[in-house]
């Protein structure tokens, strides 16, 4: 059954309800008919607690840390060893789908309710991680980031289009921001390994047939901010040749970006442009961008670093502008850990999936724990509407979110238990 956007039609109480109209009610506190909890919203904050008030119910122990990330833990036999951490993220972008990221905190509260009494070694900790989208402040992942120590010098102190500050609004929930240690707090409970179950947003298992897919590798990512400052003169009277158009510089820099895309081996987005004074009969005399690129191993995004420094230089150039590129984030591409896929993969099997493996295009927190040293396995669950993500008609079925629960709960058990080392895991892995 095809979930479309809109509410899924529960035709009867099946494995799958709750999980549904959880989502249901988290979709419904961002504004349908579209997902809207922007990183570090009032929306955002809604869905914490609300998913914080069902880990409560089912009798997990709940805290937030220092950025906001938000924890369920359900106790192990074994208090010295390490934890197994399953989550994903609760903020969406602007006019979201109900899946993305979402599924992946519910499926794992999920999947710890389903284990009832059954005890295991380590303790099983859900995870809800703040703002991956990073749509607000332009950098994604920042409470995974920060709890792994990776925030960007002076992060906290930058703006959103409202020049409100990181700092600013993680007072405004209560957080203690000249608290949060720039070497992050990873080490203080640092788990044995994480899974991140998400929808795929892409169309590859519903090509091969499959509900779920093990992720063998996480796209890198750089993202920038672009200006051009030109001279805002009278549209009327400027002849052609006084102007020095930033608009115009922006477009020819925009056109240089699609066609370094397009001829292959990258991803090259503009997703936004701001211009000022941004009337009709005045030219404009600036104009800003981000870029959003994406790359498969490290020579790729050294390569479009000095790509876009140089393709603005010469849009500027052309035009008698100056260019201005600063770097706001690069995350390295990362390849995820075989012990905890190989789990994931041979639960599958055993419940009758093909659990094939594939690579993402989109980032994700478990790519910044894998980053940090933190063995990390992702799920991935079948995406229909040809994967469609970050739209209100991004959609998966019945079957694909029951199959990837099923997994989950006996990958997750399995991977509790002591001795079920990773394929990585170091000689301190408790
Ligand atoms: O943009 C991404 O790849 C992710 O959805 N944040
Ligand atoms: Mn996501
Ligand atoms: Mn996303």
């Amino acid at each position: 059954m095809a979930l479309s956007s809109s509410p899924p039609a529960r035709s009867s109480i099946g494995p799958t309800t709750r999980v549904l109209e959880r989502l249901e009610a988290l979709f419904s506190l961002g504004h349908p008919p579209h997902a809207h909890r922007l990183g570090l919203s009032e929306e955002e904050e809604r869905a914490h607690h609300l998913v914080a008030s069902w880990m409560r119910d089912a009798g997990l122990e709940v805290e937030v840390d220092p950025i906001g990330n938000l924890f369920g833990r359900r106790p192990g036999t074994r208090s010295d060893l390490a934890e197994v951490w399953v989550g994903s993220h609760l903020d969406t972008v602007p006019a979201g789908g109900r899946f993305d990221g979402a599924l992946g905190v519910i499926a794992g509260l999920e999947a710890v309710l389903r284990l009832d009494h059954r005890t295991t070694d380590r303790a099983i900790t859900v995870v809800a991680f703040r703002d991956e989208e990073g749509v607000r402040f332009g950098r994604s992942c920042l409470g995974s980031r920060a709890l792994c120590g990776q925030l960007e010098p002076g992060e906290l102190e930058s703006a959103d289009g409202n020049g409100v500050t990181v700092a600013a609004a993680l007072d405004r929930q209560g957080r203690r921001p000249d608290e949060i240690p720039a070497s992050g707090w990873l080490a203080r409970n640092q788990p044995c390994c994480f899974v991140e179950l998400h929808i795929e947003q892409g169309p590859v298992l519903a090509g091969r047939g499959a509900t779920v897919g093990v992720v063998e590798s996480i796209v890198g990512l750089l993202e920038h901010r672009v200006s051009f400052t030109g001279r805002s003169t009278h549209a009327g009277t400027t002849p052609m040749a006084d102007r020095a158009d930033a608009l115009v510089a922006a477009a020819a820099f925009i056109a240089r970006i699609d066609a370094k895309a397009r001829a292959g081996g990258t991803v090259m987005t503009v997703g936004d442009l701001q211009v000022e004074p941004g009337v009709p009969n005045v030219v404009a005399g600036r104009a800003q961008l981000p870029v959003d690129s994406r790359g498969t191993d490290a020579k790729t995004l050294s390569e479009l670093e000095s790509f876009i420094e140089t393709a603005a230089s010469d849009s500027a150039g052309e035009r008698g502008v100056r260019a201005s590129v600063t770097r706001s984030l690069r995350v390295e591409p990362v390849v995820l850990d075989a012990g905890v896929n190989d789990t994931l993969v041979a639960v599958g099997a055993e419940h009758g999936d093909d659990v094939q493996s594939l690579s993402s295009g989109a980032g994700h927190d478990a790519g910044v724990l894998a980053s940090a040293g933190v063995p990390t396995g992702m799920l991935f669950v079948r995406s229909l509407a040809g994967g469609l993500s970050h739209h209100p008609d991004e959609e998966t079925d019945d079957e694909a979110i029951g199959d990837s629960i099923t997994v989950l709960t006996t990958a997750l058990e399995r991977l509790a238990h002591d001795g079920r080392r990773t394929a990585n895991a170091g000689p301190d892995q408790r």
